[in-house]
C-alpha cells in the first residue's frame, strides 16, 4: 500500500531535537509535520518560525507547514522565504478573509498549496478552494492540541473527499489521533498520508525506525 508518513514534530522531545531529527529520518519518515500556533486562532502555542527554520536546516526531507495562525497572510512572507520547493503550507481558509490570495501566495513562492479542515467545516464550504489546492489535511482532532480523542463523524467528510479527489485534482492526508486501525481502513480508500503523533509514533518505547516499518508493513 503506498501512503505518506508524517512526523508530528510538536510531539517530539525538544531536549535533543537534533536526534530526533535524525532517528526520524533514519527510521524512513516521509516529511516532517510543523504545527505553528499564534495562541489566538487555536488556544495553545506549539511550534513557532524558528522551530521550522531549524528543522529545515536539520533535514534534506520535505516540510509539511500547518498554519493554526490568524490572517496567514499578513506574514506569510516569514514562512515562505524560509521553505524549499516540495515543502507544503496549508491555512485553515476560515482563518482568512481572503483564503484563495494566501493560497496563490503560496503557489506564487513555488510550494505547494493545501487547506486544513476543521471536524466542524464541511466540504461544501471549501468546494472552490479545492480547485486551487493540491492538498487537503482532514482534521481528525479540533486544532491546537496533541493526544485528543478521534472524533468519528468526520470519516463521512472523508468519504466525500474520497468520491472528488481524483476529479478535482488533490489529495487528502489524516491529522489527529491517527491510530492503526485508521491507516488500515484509510489508506486503501484513496488518503495519500497520515500525520503521527502520540497515538502511533512518540513517547513509545520502540524506535522510530521499528514503528514506520511496521506501519508500512502493516504489522501492529
Ligand atoms: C493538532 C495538530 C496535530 C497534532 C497531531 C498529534 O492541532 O495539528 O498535527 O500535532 O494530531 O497527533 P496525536 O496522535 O497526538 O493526536
Ligand atoms: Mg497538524
Amino acid at each position: 500500500m503506498q501512503f505518506e508518513l508524517m512526523a508530528s514534530m510538536m510531539c517530539a522531545n525538544y531536549g535533543n531535537l537534533e536526534k530526533e531529527v535524525k532517528d526520524l529520518e533514519e527510521g524512513g519518515i516521509d516529511s516532517f509535520h510543523i504545527d505553528i500556533m499564534d495562541g489566538r486562532y487555536v488556544p495553545n502555542f506549539a511550534m513557532s518560525l524558528n522551530d521550522m527554520a531549524y528543522i529545515a536546516k536539520a533535514t534534506s526531507k520535505p516540510l509539511d507547514v500547518h498554519l493554526m495562525i490568524e490572517h496567514p497572510n499578513n506574514n506569510i512572507h516569514l514562512f515562505l522565504n524560509r521553505l524549499r520547493k516540495g515543502d507544503t503550507v496549508y491555512i485553515h481558509p476560515e482563518a482568512e478573509y481572503h483564503p484563495s490570495t494566501t493560497l496563490q501566495n503560496i503557489i506564487n513562492a513555488e510550494l505547494t498549496p493545501g487547506i486544513a479542515i476543521n471536524p466542524g467545516t464541511s466540504v461544501e464550504t471549501i468546494m472552490e478552494m479545492l480547485r486551487i489546492v493540491k492538498k487537503v489535511l482532514v482534521m481528525s482532532v479540533n486544532p491546537g492540541n496533541a493526544g485528543q480523542m478521534y472524533l468519528p463523524y468526520v470519516g463521512k467528510k472523508i468519504t466525500k473527499l474520497l468520491a472528488i479527489k481524483d476529479e478535482m485534482d488533490f489529495e487528502i492526508y489524516w491529522d489527529g489521533a491517527c491510530s492503526a486501525d485508521k491507516i488500515l481502513e484509510y489508506g486503501p480508500k484513496g488518503v495519500r498520508g497520515f500525520v503521527l503523533g502520540t497515538t502511533l509514533l512518540f513517547g513509545k518505547s520502540k524506535p522510530y525506525g521499528e514503528t514506520l516499518q511496521d506501519i508500512r508493513q502493516l504489522r501492529f
